[in-house]
C-alpha cells in the first residue's frame, strides 16, 4: 500500500511512528482491506508498503550560518530513532558545548537550542546546498544514515520536503508604537513563546514555491493521504499553500483522512491555538476539519469532541491522545480504517 503523509513537527513525527509501526506489523494482509491493494506492492515491485512523508520547511531558519530544518529534522530523528523523545525535537543525548561557548561570545541569537550532535546535521546540509544539491537531495542523503528508505522489513519510508525553494514562515506583530514588526516563526515560537499575538501569519515565498520533486505525485498516486495531527496553520496549511499542493489533494483518487491535532478545544501540545487565532479560526476540532473540507474524506476527532461535524467529510472518533507507541499505533490503524471505509462507496 502507497501512503502519503502531509507532516510538520513534533506531534506528526510522533505520530508517523505509530502509523510505520502498523503498517510493518500489517504486512500484506493489511492490504486485504484496500481491495485490490495487493496489486500495489506487485506492481511497485516491493514487497510491504512505501510511506511518503512531504515535509514541511516553513519552520527552516539560517543560524551563524547554518540551515535548520526542525520540521525535517524531527521527523528524520523520530523515525530513525535519533530524537530527543521528552523535547520531541532534536538528538538524543544530546550536549551542548557549542552553543555555551557561543553564549560566552555573547554570538546572537542564544534563544534557539542548536546541540552539538544537532549541529553535524545543519552543517552537513549547509555545505550539501552550498554545494549546489536541492534540499531534497540532501535530505535524502541525510536520511541514508537514520535507515530510510527502507525503514523496516515491510515499510519504505521518504521524507521529501515540500518544495527546494525557501519558504519561511513570518509572523506580523504589533510594534512598540502600533505600527507592524515581522518576526520569523522561530522567534515568535521560541523566544517569544508565541505569547504577543500575531497579527498575520505569512509563509514568505510559498506562493512563488514550486513542489519538490515527487510531491505532487505522491499525492497523486496515493493509496490513502494522511494528515497527521500538525499545526494546520504554521504546517499542514503552509505545505498546502505551495502551488499545486492542494489541487493535488482535490483530485487525487486517494481517500484523504486526518487527525485532528486538538482535543477538547485545546493543542495538545504546540500552541496551535496562537496560530488559529491568528487567522480568526476557532480551537475545536470542527473548525480545524472545516479547514480541510474541499479535500478531506474523513476526519479522526478525540471522544470528548465527538459531536464535532464537518461538512461532506465522515467523522469518526477515537482516542488521540498519543501517550506511548502502541496508543499512537491504534491511531494510525483507526485513520486507515476510516480511509478504507471513506474508500468503500457508501452502499
Ligand atoms: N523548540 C523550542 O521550543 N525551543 C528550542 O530551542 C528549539 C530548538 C530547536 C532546534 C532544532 C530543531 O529541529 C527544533 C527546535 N525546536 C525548538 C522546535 C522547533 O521550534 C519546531 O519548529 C517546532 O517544534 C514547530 O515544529
Amino acid at each position: 500500500m502507497r501512503v502519503t503523509a502531509l507532516a510538520g513537527g513534533v506531534g506528526a513525527a510522533r505520530f508517523l511512528r505509530g502509523l510505520v509501526s502498523v503498517l510493518d506489523t500489517e504486512g500484506d494482509a493489511g492490504q486485504s482491506g484496500q481491495s485490490g491493494q495487493s496489486g500495489q506492492s506487485g506492481r511497485s515491485g516491493q514487497s510491504g508498503h512505501e510511506l511518503t512523508v512531504v515535509g514541511n520547511t516553513g519552520d527552516d531558519i539560517t543560524l551563524f550560518g547554518l540551515r535548520v530544518c526542525p520540521d525535517l529534522d524531527t521527523v528524520m530523528y523520530t523515525l530513525g530513532g535519533g530524537i530527543d523523545d521528552e523535547r520531541g525535537w532534536g538528538r538524543g543525548a544530546e550536549t551542548w558545548r557549542v552553543q555555551e561557548e557561543l553564549v560566552a561570545y555573547g554570538a546572537q541569537p542564544q534563544w534557539f537550542g542548536l546541540g552539538d550532535r544537532d549541529m553535524a546535521t545543519h552543517i552537513l546540509r549547509t555545505q550539501m546546498l552550498e554545494s549546489g544539491y536541492r534540499l531534497g537531495e540532501v535530505t535524502e542523503a541525510l536520511c541514508r544514515r537514520w535507515g530510510f528508505p527502507q525503514l523496516r522489513e515491510q515499510v519504505r519510508v521518504r521524507l521529501l520536503p515540500m518544495s527546494d525553494e525557501r519558504v519561511e514562515t513570518h509572523v506580523v506583530l504589533e510594534g512598540p508604537d502600533g505600527t507592524s514588526q515581522a518576526v520569523h516563526f522561530q522567534e515568535w515560537w521560541v523566544r517569544l513563546a508565541a505569547q504577543p499575538p500575531a497579527q498575520r501569519i505569512v509563509a514568505v515565498g510559498a506562493g512563488e514555491a514550486t513542489p519538490g520533486p515527487g510531491v505532487l505525485e505522491a499525492i497523486r498516486t496515493a493509496d490513502v493521504v494522511v494528515l497527521p495531527p500538525s499545526n494546520p496553520v504554521v504546517s499542514i496549511g503552509t505545505i498546502l499553500a505551495v502551488p499545486g499542493v492542494r489541487e493535488a489533494l482535490r483530485t487525487t483518487t486517494a481517500p484523504v483522512v486526518g487527525v485532528s491535532p486538538i482535543i477538547g478545544g485545546a493543542p495538545v501540545r504546540g500552541m496551535a491555538d496562537a496560530c488559529l487565532r491568528a487567522i480568526g479560526v476557532a480551537t475545536t476540532a470542527a473548525a480545524v476539519g472545516a479547514l480541510y473540507a474541499d479535500f478531506l474524506d474523513g476526519w479522526l476527532v478525540d471522544p470528548r469532541d465527538g459531536d464535532a461535524a464537518v461538512d461532506g467529510v465522515t467523522v469518526r472518533a477515537c482516542p488521540l491522545l498519543m501517550r506511548d507507541l502502541p496508543a499512537t499505533a491504534a491511531i494510525a490503524a483507526a485513520a486507515l480504517e476510516l480511509a478504507a471505509a471513506a474508500r468503500q462507496p457508501a452502499p
